[in-house]
């Protein structure tokens, strides 16, 4: 078996490719599809542009497509970066720059009064990520639409080097690590992207 991701984000794709692997299903993306246009994703939900993108794949390839839609919310910046998370800190897509303005933005901000204990010492906010993910059929039609989220505190100083994204500043307290401190098979196993895939299994049996 096989099957289209609507993703050009190779730290989505391997997260993505692990787990379809582990369950026999070889994953194709559009780093395999050059000839494919960018998808303009102009939803105001994850929801809304991952089926956008789902859709927009499998129309042009005339197959089924899986498409992952997602971002960080953080509490003290009222849900932002949120469906902006990729170009937060605008055009061409940078992670380091996206990391640069979130601490930038929450070190605008009286520092948190009183960190929780079980919180890192250095939290500057709650926060979490959030990962949409849809399937559509061949032509287009919704099969599966999936949420899954990840709790943690955003924290000053990055740490670690795995994942993709802003996973060195997203701490997680019951970890007392970040998600790029994490392995891939670590991260997959808490993470939204990770949740959200499990729940896709369903509809893809
Ligand atoms: P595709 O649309 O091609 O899949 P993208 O990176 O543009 O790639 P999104 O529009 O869904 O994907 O934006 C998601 C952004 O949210 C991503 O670029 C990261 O900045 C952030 N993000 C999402 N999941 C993440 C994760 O697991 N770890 C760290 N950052 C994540
Ligand atoms: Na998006």
């Amino acid at each position: 078996a096989e099957v289209v991701i609507a993703t050009t984000n190779a730290g989505k794709l391997k997260e993505f490719e692990k787990m379809f692997r582990e369950k026999g299903i070889a994953v194709k993306s559009l780093l395999d599809y050059p000839e494919i246009p960018d998808i303009v994703e102009d939803g105001d939900t994850f929801a809304a542009n991952a089926l956008i993108k789902a859709r927009a794949v499998a129309r042009r390839l005339g197959v089924p497509a899986v498409a992952d839609d997602s971002g960080l919310c953080v509490d003290r910046l009222n849900g932002a970066p949120g469906v902006y998370s990729a170009r937060y800190a605008g055009e061409p897509k940078d992670d380091a720059a996206n990391n640069r303005k979130l601490v930038g933005e929450l070190d605008k901000l009286e520092p948190l009064p009183r960190p929780d204990d079980a919180a890192h010492p250095k939290a500057l906010s709650p926060a979490r990520f959030v990962s949409a993910i849809a399937l559509v059929d061949a032509d287009g039609t919704p099969l599966a639409e999936v949420e899954g989220t990840c709790e943690g505190v955003i924290i000053r100083e990055p740490r670690g080097s795995g994942g993709f994204g802003y996973d060195p500043l997203f701490y997680v307290p019951q970890l007392g690590r970040t998600l790029a401190e994490l392995t891939l098979e670590e991260k997959n196993a808490l993470s939204h992207r990770g949740q959200a895939i499990r729940k896709l299994w369903d509809f893809l049996t």
